[in-house]
């Protein structure tokens, strides 16, 4: 299998050749993460099925020495079925379903109103030939047209970064979602930011997100598979006066006994007199 370590990887691109689906992303950093090289077939939203010779209408899709593997989480589960010797992207049953819990909440919280606010850069960034498919596809996803769907998007886009403390508060306990070394559910959620980076014309996080440190060691990862020059920065977001505060800055409000381990009476002592109502030494 695998002739040459090399698996055939169908994109989906933008003009400037930059990846755009978040599962396509998502795909290519597991095809990196199990330690293969790309050949990659390049292309848009349209011609799918010619370029694929009639085998999908949606990418990803892979071939490895000729076998065909459509879509994102089955390409991942052949990959490891394939590939057992080769380092794991999903570790367990109990794993999948949290990260597919995980990524469903942050494509509600993060990839809807994104969408809202970037549809028309979405559009123009994608090759020439895409934008009356995409223009004509989307609107009729939204029931609305692109220049109506952006109206008031300076409104909407500061909402969406205090939605993201879940995915901070984690990631103050540990460096990856798999823990010492990105997983599965690491690619599953950078893939969000990845979209992102791919049609924002407009940052959509501040420059001091705690999410910078995972974000940028992602992006970073497989010789900077994350960094294409067609991407846009995600960082410098200008809050205006009355917009949320993006993260949680108060440690007292960072999870209390849900993130802190219980070891003995010496570990929530200082909790414990903040309880009382006693003074505490710190
Ligand atoms: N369940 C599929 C979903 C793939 C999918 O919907 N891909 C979109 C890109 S985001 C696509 O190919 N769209 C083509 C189109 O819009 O015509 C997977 O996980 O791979």
């Amino acid at each position: 299998m695998a002739e040459n370590n090399t698996i055939t990887f169908y994109d989906l691109q933008l003009a400037s050749g930059c990846t755009i689906s978040p599962f396509v992303w998502a795909t290519k950093y597991a095809l990196k993460h199990k330690g293969f090289d790309l050949d990659i077939v390049p292309g848009g939203f349209t011609g799918i099925m010619e370029r694929t010779g009639g085998k999908t209408e949606r990418l990803p899709a892979i071939q490895d020495d000729g076998k065909w593997v459509l879509d994102s989480w089955l390409i991942a589960e052949y990959l490891d079925e394939t590939y057992p010797d080769r380092p794991r992207l999903i570790g367990s049953e109990g794993e999948k379903i949290l990260t597919q819990t995980l990524e469903n909440w942050l494509w509600k919280t993060a990839i809807g109103p994104w969408m809202t606010c970037f549809i028309k850069s979405y559009r123009d960034r994608s090759l020439p030939q895409d934008h009356q498919y995409v223009t004509e596809s989307r609107e009729r996803m939204f029931g609305n047209t692109m220049e109506n769907i952006i109206i008031g998007r300076e409104d909407r886009l500061p909402l969406v970064p205090p939605q993201l403390e879940l995915l901070r508060t984690a990631l103050r306990q540990q460096k990856w979602f798999g823990g010492d070394t990105p997983n599965y559910a690491d690619y599953r959620l950078l893939a969000v930011f990845l979209f992102c980076a791919s049609v924002a014309d407009t940052p959509v996080l501040t420059e001091d997100d705690p999410l910078r440190d995972w974000i940028d060691r992602g992006f970073d990862l497989y010789g900077g598979l994350g960094r294409h020059e067609g991407m846009s920065p995600l960082f410098g977001l200008k809050l205006r006066e009355g917009d949320p505060e993006p993260f949680v800055k108060d440690a007292a409000k960072m999870g209390g006994g849900l993130v802190s381990r219980n070891t003995g009476p010496k570990s929530t002592s200082e909790e414990t007199a903040h309880l009382k109502g006693e003074k505490t030494t710190a």
